[in-house]
């Protein structure tokens, strides 16, 4: 960050409690999903009728409107993917971003996608979980000719389901590169009781073996896992309003069903790729097997404060891998000294340009103890790398314990809550106008 941007959300800090009411303001002119979403809602009216769901880290597809039809225009294309600071691979996704940009709709509408393919090879896309005449299902050769690279392809149909569905590339090494996206079907009526926040998260691994940027789309084991297309402490934290309700609506493409597990709370599961549960099958739980294929939906009161993970429960699902950041040297999980280890360590964080936070201590007879080390020496914190406004107030070194598929629900009280949205609505404007508007 810039020595400029960080006096303005220094400034800001300061500023926040006086322009409370400012915030108030903002919140009372747009509808809780907006105001906790990014860029592209401030550009876009949010659409009437429903409230929409937040993907972190991921925009929404705007639209047009062409008489009733609701108008979308979707580039499949090569993707440079940051997923970590310093981790760039080359995937393949949607619009310039991996997963693709969030589609929201209402049941109901009427929905056309210009679709273009600027892929080296022939593609088509795939509407799961919709029931949609079979010309639009978008499988290659059997409702469709492959849409052949530079070529678009119109799909058009009518919506008359509600609940969490996506799309994809409808070809198994495609849909392992990344090509996969939201399409959010809003109901009609509002879903009760009716939630404050609705939050998307795509899971997707990659197997990028050491020193390659591209997906080993053959493997069988994975070696980077991510929400949203980044990986923790990448991932931008899900805030929530103290005494709120929260939707969260978690979608996995991948080789492995992932356990996702909250901490803190108890939830419900209100729905499925098929749509809304009825009531009465929700019961308390706080891990969801979002298995391949599947959408799973859940909802809970926010009613603790604090900053609570969201993660994948599979161990090796829960660190980052840093074999190639080794680059031709092997992982010498043996060093067993602190001195060794740190110096190795040490030899990585320069590489990947940021400080690095010294470990967490270790016994002095450590070495001496079958097993060393574990988990020691693993953490590579990297907070002002991942700063952003929703990272404000986390304690020193949040950045060290989160690795992999893993985010975290940030419990705030309303004051707090409220100074952070009004720093990502500065921040927003900033990146928009070169400043922040008066009000
Ligand atoms: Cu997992």
């Amino acid at each position: 960050m810039s020595g400029t941007r960080r006096r303005f959300f220094q400034d800001a800090a300061v500023l926040g409690a006086g322009l409370f009411s400012l915030s108030e303001t903002l919140r009372a002119a747009e509808p809780e999903g907006v105001q906790a979403n990014h860029a592209a809602h401030a550009t876009q009216a949010a659409p009437r009728g429903f409230q929409p769901m937040v993907t972190p880290d991921v925009s929404d597809l705007p639209h047009e409107m062409d008489g009733g039809v609701k108008v979308f225009k979707l580039a499949a294309e090569p993707v440079k993917k940051k997923i970590v600071p310093f981790k760039t691979i080359d995937a393949w996704g949607y619009n310039g971003n991996c997963p693709g940009p969030t589609i929201q709709v209402q049941q109901g509408e009427r929905v056309r996608v210009i679709f273009e393919n600027r892929l080296p090879e022939s593609t088509s896309m795939h509407w799961h979980g919709l029931e949609l005449p079979i010309e639009q299902d978008g499988v290659p050769y059997i409702s469709q000719k492959p849409v052949a690279p530079g070529e678009k392809y119109v799909y058009e149909f009518t919506v008359h389901q509600e609940g969490t569905f996506f799309y994809h590339a409808h070809s198994a090494m495609q849909e392992m590169m990344g090509l996969i996206g939201f399409f959010v079907a809003h109901p009609q009526k509002d879903y009760k009781p009716r939630v404050d926040h609705d939050y998307g998260l795509v899971l997707q691994e990659w197997a990028v073996l050491p020193s390659n940027t591209v997906p080993n789309t053959a493997a069988m084991e994975f070696n980077w896992l991510t929400f949203n297309g980044v990986s923790a402490p990448m991932t931008t934290p899900l805030l929530a309003r103290l005494g709120s309700r929260v939707r969260l609506r978690i979608l996995n493409l991948g080789m492995d069903h992932h356990p996702i597990h909250l901490h803190g709370h108890q939830f419900v599961m209100t729905g499925t790729e098929g749509g809304r549960a009825p009531e009465s099958t929700w019961y308390p739980m706080n891990t969801v097997l979002v298995g391949v294929a599947q959408a799973r939906v859940v909802e809970f009161e926010a009613k603790y404060p604090g900053a609570w993970m969201i993660h994948c429960h599979l161990p090796h699902h829960m660190m980052n891998s840093m074999m190639d950041l080794l680059s031709d040297r092997a992982i010498q999980t043996a060093d067993q000294t602190e001195e060794k280890a740190v110096g190795q360590m040490m030899s990585l964080a320069k590489r990947v340009a940021f400080e690095h936070v010294h470990p967490s201590p270790i016994a002095p007879n450590a070495a001496s103890v079958p097993g060393f080390p574990q988990d020691a020496f693993m953490e590579m914190g990297m907070d002002e790398v991942v700063e952003k406004p929703e990272t404000e107030g986390l304690p020193k070194n949040w950045s060290a314990g989160m690795m992999g598929m893993m985010t975290m629900m940030r419990v705030l009280p309303v004051r707090e809550y409220d100074a952070i949205v009004m720093k990502k609505q500065m921040a927003r404007e900033l990146a928009q106008d070169g400043q922040p508007r008066k009000s």
